[in-house]
């Protein structure tokens, strides 16, 4: 007769067979992770990403012990290239600046690396990596062809005139050009890069190479750019969210939604959510957050952030039935169906994420790149709080700037509908992806352990058939 219930001595083995493999398992991982944070000292922003990746990818390397045996995930913590440059200009006064350029080429296995470029004073090696790394991932997910990199400054174009600013970016890519190709490396807009800078960058490449390609993304519309790509980010977002609120059998409508942030994910983030029937109640910049309970008057938003450049506490000078308050870790404060950051990298903590779920929120989906720390994360997903990762929800904006590589290659250029649709495409894909990773791995519902297999396995997979490279 075929034994159907296990013998008190085959659980014994069995349990004792199980245990060996998950204390293995997360021996190679606390092994993994303790080399990380040993060769890469001070990195705590990139520690952090690559530990939520190892946690989550654990049930993969349990089933496929190849990709142990090749060291694969030794080999992708490891940046295949890293450049760290001198980046001298000249200030409206006549005074030499020097500010330190980087560009990290994390892992070309599928496609020319591809990432932003953030300029922003806090900027360091540990942030280039942590987004570099999250970009390998993050761009596997699009289903498009694009390896993961990323780079930037520790320049501020916060209260520099347009000709400071493009006497840092010419500066800026006349070391980059020489690291960078439309089939090496393509970057992109980040915080504090925007058509602005992408333009002055632009130019400069053009004039160094002689050549007009496909080098940038988030390019002008007359030269070269992508109808949506400025919006992509954000639409993708409330693409990726939309797909979150109909699992759970709702929609936006109704809904209060806190958007973080003003700059250009958050600014799009608002529009889709508010076109779709959500009311977006609260916004802000790093100085301090609005709440306007009638729903926030984007108009004016596009009006202080893209066309003045202003700070968003002007809001409440042409809105005084909205409140502005000082400092922006409150806007987490603000009672709200749905949380959108849309800002920067660990916004959202522990206390923030106490205070979401104390005041009645039901989603969580990251336009910023990690902005809600390991502690926040463990609080939503204990709250059971539907929680859809940054590399998969803000992955829009990087799948059009491959729309964009696209129709540069072609030399044509689509209408905003055409892009529009084969983004939401893109973030469908995307969301089924994550589900799919997640239930086939015994996580069903869990999008962070999802996002991070389906990406990984695409990767681990590329890197298995190129051999040691
Ligand atoms: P922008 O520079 O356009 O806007 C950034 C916004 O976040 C501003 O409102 C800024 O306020 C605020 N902010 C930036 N740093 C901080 C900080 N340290 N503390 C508080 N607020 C801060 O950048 P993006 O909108 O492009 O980027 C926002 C996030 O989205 C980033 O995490 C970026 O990596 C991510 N992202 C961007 C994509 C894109 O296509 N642009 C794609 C995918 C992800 P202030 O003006 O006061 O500095
Ligand atoms: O974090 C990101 O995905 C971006 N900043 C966009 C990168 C890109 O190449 O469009």
């Amino acid at each position: 007769m075929p034994k159907t219930v296990f013998e008190p001595k085959d659980d014994l083995l069995f349990i004792t067979l199980f245990l060996r493999k998950v204390i293995f398992m997360s021996q190679y991982s606390d092994d993994v992770l303790a080399k990380v944070i040993a060769r890469n000292p001070g990195e705590p922003e990139f520690h952090q990403a690559v530990k939520e990746v190892l946690m989550c990818v654990a049930p993969v390397l349990d089933k496929r012990p190849e990709l142990i045996k090749e060291k694969i995930v030794e080999r992708l913590v490891e940046p295949e290239r890293q450049v760290i440059f001198r980046v001298p200009w000249v200030d409206d006064k006549g005074e030499v600046q020097i500010n330190r350029g980087f560009r990290v080429q994390f892992n070309s296995a599928i496609g020319p690396y591809k990432g932003g470029i953030r300029l922003h004073p806090s900027v360091y090696l540990g942030i280039i990596k942590f987004l570099g790394f999250e970009q390998i991932f993050k761009n596997a997910l699009t289903t498009t062809p694009i390896g993961g990199g990323k780079g930037g400054s520790d320049f501020d174009p916060k209260g520099k005139s347009d000709r400071e600013v493009m006497s840092f970016c010419q500066s800026f890519m006349t070391e980059l050009f020489r690291h960078i190709g439309p089939d090496t490396d393509v970057p992109a807009g980040d915080i504090g890069t925007g058509a602005r800078e992408i333009g002055y960058m632009f130019g400069q490449y053009k004039r160094l190479t002689n050549t007009f390609t496909g080098v940038l993304t988030g390019k002008g519309l007359q030269w070269g750019g992508s109808l949506a790509r400025k919006e992509a980010t954000g639409f993708g977002l409330v693409y990726y969210a939309t797909r979150m609120l109909q699992d759970a059998g709702t929609d936006w409508n109704g809904k209060r939604v806190i958007v973080s942030g003003s700059g250009n994910v958050a600014i799009y983030a608002n529009q889709k959510a508010t076109s779709l029937g959500g009311k977006v109640v609260a916004m802000s910049d790093s100085n301090g957050y609005i709440v306007d309970e009638n729903g926030i008057d984007l108009d004016a938003i596009k009006e202080i952030k893209e066309v003045r450049r202003g700070r968003i506490k002007e809001y409440v000078d042409v809105h005084p039935e909205a409140s502005y308050v000082e400092g922006c870790k409150g806007i987490w404060t603000v009672p709200a169906d749905v949380a959108l950051p849309c800002a920067t990298q660990n916004e959202i903590d522990e206390e923030s994420a106490k205070a979401l779920v104390a005041n009645g929120a039901k989603f969580v989906a990251e336009g910023a790149n990690m902005p809600s720390t390991p502690e926040a994360i463990s609080t939503f997903l204990d709250a059971g709080i539907p929680f859809g990762p940054a590399k998969a929800a803000n992955a829009g904006g990087v799948a059009t700037s491959a729309l964009e590589m696209s129709q540069n290659s072609m030399r044509l250029h689509w209408s905003f509908d055409e892009v529009d649709s084969k983004l939401h495409g893109i973030m469908n894909s995307i969301y089924d992806q994550c589900t799919a990773a997640a239930e086939a791995y015994g996580q069903k519902g869990n999008l962070m352990a999802g996002a991070n297999i389906a990406g990984f396995v695409k990767v681990a997979d590329s890197m298995l058939a190129h051999g040691v490279v």
